[in-house]
């Protein structure tokens, strides 16, 4: 973009500087993000509308061309690094509420797949919500989850995938819990762009979450079940 040296952020109003930092995303630069994300703060807007219209709508834009050809990986990979930058600022805001603890959630992005964003981000916005979360980060065997869940003595597990090549492995972590008589004991969630509920259902999840506010909302609902049958039984 060769007018970008000419564009001072702070100038833009709220619209201009949405578009913009699509288009920064776009191209990478991470430091033009970060400042972007730090002028809408300012302006008063909530850390979770800078992530959601500033940076994951930049971010679908970027998979679309990703997907088209018109970008590859490197390119991607920047886009990905500044949408990190911008979620390093926003992380703390998001996890400020002070609520009491919900319970414990052990996260992961399943084995053979490598996208972390969106698994970084219901981890955020789950902290934000009051939960303990332990982020076991990318291409997790089955292992790796059973030790986590037993180690953390964790309430909910949630798996996250991107690939249709890497999705089915959820299968492969479920049925070991229910192969060790497991799968009651905890609340399995999951989540990534090429699910959907019935694929949840196929796998043996309990829920399908569509994106990190879903997640959240999903995993009170099914906290408030387990304390409820815990009460009545
Ligand atoms: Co990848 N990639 N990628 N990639 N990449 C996709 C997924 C793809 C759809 C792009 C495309 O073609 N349009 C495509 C998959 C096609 C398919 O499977 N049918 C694809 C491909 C093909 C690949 C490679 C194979 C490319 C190659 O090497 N030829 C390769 C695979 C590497 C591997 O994993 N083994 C690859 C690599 C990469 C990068 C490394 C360059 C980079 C990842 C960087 C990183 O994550 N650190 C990357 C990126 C960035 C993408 C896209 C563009 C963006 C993903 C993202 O971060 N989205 C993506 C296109 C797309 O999805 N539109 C694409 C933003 C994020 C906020 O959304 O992750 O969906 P999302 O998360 C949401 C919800 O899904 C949900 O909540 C989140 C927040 O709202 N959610 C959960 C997610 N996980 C959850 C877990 C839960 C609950 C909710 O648990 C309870």
């Amino acid at each position: 973009m060769s007018d970008e040296e000419d564009i001072v952020l702070s100038e833009l109003n709220d619209e201009e500087l949405t578009l913009q930092m699509h288009d920064d995303l776009y191209d990478g630069l991470a430091d033009e993000i970060t400042e972007g994300v730090n002028i809408l703060l300012g302006r008063g807007w909530e850390p979770y509308r800078v992530l959601t219209e500033a940076l994951v709508e930049g971010m679908r834009i970027v998979g679309i061309d990703f997907r088209d050809g018109i970008l590859f990986v490197p390119e991607v990979l920047m886009a990905a690094n500044s949408m990190k930058a911008g979620m390093f600022i926003l992380k703390p805001l998001l996890a400020e509420t002070g609520a009491p603890k919900m319970g414990k959630m052990v996260i992961g992005t399943v084995k053979g797949d490598i996208h972390d964003i969106g698994k970084n981000l219901v981890g955020m916005m789950m902290e934000g919500a009051g939960f303990e979360v332990v982020d076991l980060g990318i291409n997790n065997p089955v292992e790796n989850y059973l030790e986590a869940l037993d180690k953390e003595e964790a309430d909910i597990l949630g798996m996250s995938a991107l690939l249709t090549t890497t999705m089915p492995y959820m299968k492969v972590v479920i049925d070991t819990l229910v192969e060790q008589g497991r799968r009651s004991d905890f609340v399995v969630l999951v989540g990534g762009a090429p699910l959907n509920e019935a694929f949840a259902d196929s796998v043996g999840a309990d829920a399908y979450c569509r994106d990190a506010a879903v997640a959240v909302e999903t995993a009170k609902t099914w906290m408030a079940k387990r304390q409820g049958s815990a009460l009545a039984g």
